[in-house]
């Protein structure tokens, strides 16, 4: 189950600059429910929740999850706010190559903006295996904030009796500044929300600017209460840390693996850290060990990084298999 806002992304159909445009073509995005597609695409069961305005955006990001195989049975809709929307520039700067998207929000005061605490009592949550949430909702509004606080740091079922639960912490400096907070208090909440979950998914670059921690061991260990750590470095590879006392390549009491990410050509990067952890959840959903979720995020991710929507078409279960099988040197 994954718990977070959607909006309906307006952007160019080609590459060029924004204010170039006179046509814009319209998707969908949301980075949990990015993640609950990346689920469905990889033929795992997935559900979202959250509140939709009533409008055409709306029933846009509904019947765009349906069609990926999301259950969205559970999300609300609100009939006095809007539905988020952001637009999407690709080329701000045309020297500057692909990969330096900018993205510019319109989700002050949206229906999903409004969830608050309430929402952590959802019956749909409890059947859930994972809940997956991130730092954006966190940085929505107070009452989003609250309810991100109830479903990690207030829950009762810390003992294992509840969902495993997922949390990256995707950081989105512009909605934080947005709701007032200076960097040091989005740091501090962040660090408070990561701690108290099971996974974390959290890139280097981001550990850095958030916490001044840019060595994955070093993040490993401020993050440290939550059973496993992911620390993803772009093009470089991802870096699982995880509670285990058997392991012999153990840090600090945890089993550290590193998986090279795949030489990737890049055409537009935003929705490659959902995909990721698609992958990484799918593989912790199918019991696979370290090495094998590590590469199921890295071909999820490749995937993403090669289309310009946020969601992509996730690899068949033939190729992600055909990948798991192969030797460290015929991966990357
Ligand atoms: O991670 C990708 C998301 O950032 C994108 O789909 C939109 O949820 C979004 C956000 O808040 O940036």
């Amino acid at each position: 189950m994954c718990v977070g806002e959607t909006m309906a992304v307006l952007g160019p159909p080609d590459p060029g600059p924004l204010a170039e445009q006179s046509l814009l073509s319209m998707a969908v995005g949301g980075a949990e429910s990015n993640v609950a597609c990346g689920l469905a695409g990889l033929g795992r069961r997935a559900a979202w929740l959250s509140r939709l305005g009533d409008d055409p955006f709306g029933s846009r990001i509904l019947a765009e999850l349906t069609a990926r195989g999301v259950d969205v049975s559970a999300v609300e809709t609100d009939p006095e706010r809007p539905t988020g929307v952001y637009f999407k520039d690709p080329a701000p700067d045309p020297e500057a190559g692909p990969g330096h998207t900018r993205t510019y929000y319109y989700r002050g005061g949206s229906a999903a903006s409004a969830m608050g605490p309430d929402l952590a009592r959802h019956p749909a949550l409890r059947r859930a295996r994972i809940l997956h949430l991130s730092g954006v909702a966190a940085a929505l509004s107070e009452s989003c904030a609250r309810l991100l606080e109830a479903l990690l740091v207030g829950r009762d079922d810390h003992a294992g009796s509840g969902p495993l639960v997922s949390f990256d912490v995707n950081h989105r400096p512009a909605l934080w500044r947005r709701g007032g907070h200076d960097s040091p208090a989005a740091a501090r909440s962040l660090l408070a929300l990561a701690r108290a979950a099971d996974i974390v998914f959290v890139g280097r670059d981001e550990a850095e600017e958030l916490w001044g921690t840019a060595r994955p061991d070093d993040i490993a260990e401020l993050l440290a209460p939550a059973p496993a750590v992911v620390v993803k470095d772009a093009e470089h590879g991802a870096t699982s840390y995880v509670a285990d006392s058997s392991g012999a390549a153990s840090y600090a009491g945890r089993l550290r693996t590193f998986v090279p990410s795949l030489p990737t050509k890049v055409v537009e990067p935003v929705g490659a850290g959902d995909a990721f952890a698609a992958g990484y959840l799918t593989g912790v959903l199918e019991e696979r060990d370290e090495r094998s979720r590590l590469r199921l995020g890295h071909l999820a991710a490749a995937a993403a990084l090669r289309t310009r929507d946020d969601v992509p078409d996730m690899p068949s279960r033939t190729e992600t298999d055909r990948c798991l099988a192969l030797d460290e040197d015929a991966w990357a």
